[in-house]
């Protein structure tokens, strides 16, 4: 009797064991942009610090390129539960809630420390707003700065009147507006194919996205203006985030700390190793003429005002926090 209890605790010990194991969970990632983008490879490594801390219970698997939601359809994916976690360009959702466009205000933060400034003052409010929209803010790394590309010489906003414009945000579709052009929103994934079929002919983007989608096979001049460091952002669901064990949250956490700090550096190495990639390809790169400038630092007035005015108190507190740490 008493061989038999062992055996069958035995057995359910070994149950246990391999329901355990069963439990093992795997957490597919969309994200939105190419496998060889920095901001992926960041995902890729965070992925792994998970898979090692957690000793394997949680397993991130990164599905870069938009492959398994578009960028556009990421955040509702996590907020709703068909992914448990993802990545997204923060200022996406500027349409849904004018703080998170706060980093794309132009001219407001224009560096790399400036962007980790802006980002320190903004970090409450935006993992407040998230919560209460079923997301856990994990980390965020910020893209290099922004600069205009065009496919002939741009000395002034006169020359970019009637231009078919890729937009990504509503910060992009507007400065497109103020400056007489015509904005289309185009995915970072699709943007090769829009300039290759003349659906857009000029953007806004770091360096980085043009080395990544190769837009000198269609752009020939790339404007560094500074305009602004957009940011992505990491989020888990939080249902899935409540699900999740005391020590393995602790290591997403720990994960998420060396990810933010990792991708930043990634990002500042990044730029200038783009940059010249634009130039080994072809393409006339350097700062925009100072017409040019003054023209946007001028949109740039009109838009911080406009972006104030919608994003209330709270918007003023953070560019107040912001301007503190100046
Ligand atoms: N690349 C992304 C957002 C900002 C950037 O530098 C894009 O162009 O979609």
């Amino acid at each position: 009797m008493k061989k038999l209890m062992t055996v069958m605790l035995g057995s359910a010990v070994g149950l246990a064991l391999s329901a355990g194991m069963a439990a093992a969970e795997k957490w597919d990632m969309p994200m939105a942009y190419s496998a060889t983008n920095f901001h992926s490879a960041t995902g890729a490594e965070f992925g792994k610090c998970v898979i090692k801390g957690t000793g394997a219970a949680i397993e991130i698997v990164t599905h870069p390129s938009g492959s398994l939601f578009k960028g556009a359809d990421i955040k509702r994916a996590v907020q709703t539960g068909q992914a448990p976690i993802g990545e997204r360009l923060l200022s996406g959702h500027q349409n849904e809630n004018a703080i998170f466009g706060v980093d794309s205000i132009p001219f407001l933060a224009t560096s790399f420390d400036d962007a980790a400034k802006l980002w320190k003052a903004a970090k409450p409010t935006m993992t407040k707003i998230l919560a209460e929209q079923n997301l856990v803010l994990l980390y965020s790394v910020p893209w290099p700065p922004q600069g205009l590309y065009f496919k002939k010489e741009v000395n002034s906003v006169a020359d970019m009147k009637g231009v078919k414009f890729r937009s990504y945000n509503n910060a992009t579709a507007r400065l497109a507006e103020l400056a007489g052009m015509l904005p289309v929103t185009i995915e970072a994934a699709e943007i090769s194919q829009a300039f290759a079929t003349g659906v857009a002919e000029s953007m806004i983007s770091s360096g980085s996205t043009g080395y990544d989608r190769k837009v000198w096979e269609s752009l020939t001049h790339f404007y560094e203006v500074d305009a602004w460091l957009p940011r992505n952002y990491v989020f888990v669901n939080k249902d899935v985030w409540d699900g999740t064990s005391g020590a393995n949250k602790n290591v997403i956490l720990g994960c998420a700390e060396l990810a933010e700090y990792a991708g930043s550096w990634r990002a500042v190495e990044y730029t200038q190793f783009t940059l010249n990639g634009l130039k080994a390809n072809g393409m006339k790169v350097g700062p925009a003429g100072d017409k040019l400038k003054g023209e946007l630092k001028e949109f740039g007035v009109i838009m911080t005002n406009e972006w104030l005015e919608k994003a209330g108190a709270d918007g003023k507190a953070i560019v107040d926090a912001y301007k503190a740490m100046q």
